[in-house]
């Protein structure tokens, strides 16, 4: 949640954001406790990987369209992500197919190879990086006899691990849930099912009914608290329409985070090297020069296969990307995939409504290039983007004068002349757009000024009749 507090809070039917947010911390603990026990318990159920639980992957190749080569470095990504939700990565397994089994996504020969594998090295979990129906996974689980998760209910997982504030963690529940709703055909229901147990007899029909109207009764109470939040970080927002805003967004890991420390050091955002380390979106002034100043936002980063149920449910947090002047793409050009990463960063953003992004290109990391010449070559190809290290703090004046730059776009000149006396005016206009010239004339000031897109309508307004 934005973190922003300034002269420009404002209360809502005589509230403040903070009073909203207690209301709804108390509404939400009033929740009937055995329902809140129960579904946390219906939802601890959804495949949770324990403390350093030991994982095998499997990856499905499709070639010509997937070959193995690219299947291989989705398996290193899903080995991050694993490792990130607490999982001890041994061995992997690809296999090429023209088609997913419809009953075990792999074939009869794979699944006993599975088995084998899963067997020798003592595998607690096999986690397919392809999404699996709930028919797969359940036949897969009866057959290799451990916990199998595909890459939605790994990142769920994560998301899960991860969420910190109030709004992310209503967001992500919501998102579990929905992923969960389909799934609660015997599979998923199995609350008491222990680790290996074939054939465990599923609930009956009425079970399974019952938890279903349980979790959309959930989602429909998660869905009018999560709009209750946005109202509330909306009134903590309206103020602020004067100043430019800017977005940070791009692949998970690529250094977001690690940039806005750096441009903002009273950020302090929480960087790490980890997937998903940040799930609420941090906003904090950024200062480019005296009267000049926009909202920089850090946000949730995106990735290859991102749940489409986590992005409607972080679709509000996500906001601050859709209203932003304009985005800083954050790109990691030391990873081997970070062209694949940009276009999956332009599909999600089209995906959460961004049509014609505005955008900066930002390619970090340039510290942890070895070979110069890949610089030079990347400069060639991208002539538009900016090169960075964010950790070292490389090329960041560089990087704030493009800014700058694309900021000043967005200002219109005006001049006028106003008498003296009017100090309240001149006051406003100090304040609220940038003075670049005064002259006194008799009794007179003639201000020469920039003014904010955003606030041109409401200057012109008070000051068209003075124009000159
Ligand atoms: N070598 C190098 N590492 C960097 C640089 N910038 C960031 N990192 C590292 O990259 C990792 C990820 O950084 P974050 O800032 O957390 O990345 P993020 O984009 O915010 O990631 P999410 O919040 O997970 O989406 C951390 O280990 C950083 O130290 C850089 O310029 N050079
Ligand atoms: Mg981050």
């Amino acid at each position: 949640m934005c973190n922003f507090s300034g002269p420009g809070l404002v209360t809502f039917n005589g509230k403040s954001g903070q009073d909203i947010t207690n209301r709804l911390k108390s509404q939400y603990a009033r929740l009937p406790v055995g329902l809140n026990t129960y579904l946390e318990k219906l939802l601890n159920t959804v495949d949770v990987i324990d403390a350093r639980e030991k994982a095998i992957l499997v990856g499905i190749a499709y070639p010509p369209e997937v070959s193995r080569v690219q299947v291989e470095e989705y398996l290193e990504e899903l080995a991050f992500l694993a490792d990130t939700a607490g999982a001890d990565v041994g061995k992997s397994m690809i296999q090429e197919r023209r088609a997913a089994d419809p009953g075990f996504a792999i074939g009869s020969g794979k699944v006993d190879e599975l088995r084998s594998m899963v067997k020798a090295s003592e595998a607690d979990i096999v986690i397919f990086d392809d999404d699996l129906t709930p028919l797969q996974a359940r036949n897969l689980e009866r057959e290799l006899a451990c916990k199998v998760i595909d890459r939605t209910g790994l990142i769920l997982q994560i998301f899960a691990l991860r969420a910190k504030s109030f709004r992310a963690k209503m967001q992500v529940e919501l998102a579990q849930l929905e992923y969960m709703l389909p799934r609660l055909t015997g599979q998923w229901t199995h609350l008491s099912k222990q680790k290996g147990g074939i054939g465990t007899k599923g609930p009956g029909e009425t079970q399974i009914e019952t938890d279903r109207r349980l979790v959309r009764s959930r989602i429909a109470l998660l869905k009018k608290k999560l709009r209750d939040v946005s109202l509330q970080h909306d009134t903590q927002t309206r103020g602020r329409v004067s100043v430019p805003r800017v977005a940070l967004v791009g692949y998970t890991n690529a250094g977001k985070s690690t940039l806005m420390n750096m441009l903002c050091p009273q950020a302090e955002a929480f960087a790490e090297n980890r997937l998903f380390a940040t799930l609420d979106t941090k906003t904090r002034r950024l200062e480019l020069k005296i009267n000049k100043l926009v909202l920089l936002s850090d946000t949730v980063g995106f990735i290859r296969k991102l749940p489409h149920t986590l992005v409607e449910s972080f679709r509000s947090t996500l906001d601050e990307v859709l209203q932003a002047d304009f985005l800083l793409h954050v790109i990691d050009l030391s990873h081997p995939g970070f062209e694949e990463q940009m276009k999956v960063v332009g599909d999600t953003l089209r995906e959460i409504g961004v049509r014609h992004p505005n955008t900066i290109e930002v390619f970090n990391k340039i510290d942890a290039l070895e070979d110069p010449a890949t610089l030079l070559d990347l400069r060639a190809r991208y002539p538009d983007a900016v090169f960075i290290s964010a950790a070292r703090g490389i090329n960041l004046s560089e990087l704030r004068l493009r800014i700058a730059a694309h900021v000043a776009r967005d200002y219109t000149e005006r001049k006028i002349r106003v008498h003296v006396a009017d100090y309240k005016l001149i006051g406003y206009l100090y304040e609220h757009a940038e003075v670049t010239d005064r002259q006194c004339i008799d009794e007179d000031i003639e201000l020469t000024f920039q003014v904010h897109k955003n606030n041109l309508k409401h200057i012109d307004a008070l000051t068209g009749h003075l124009a000159i």
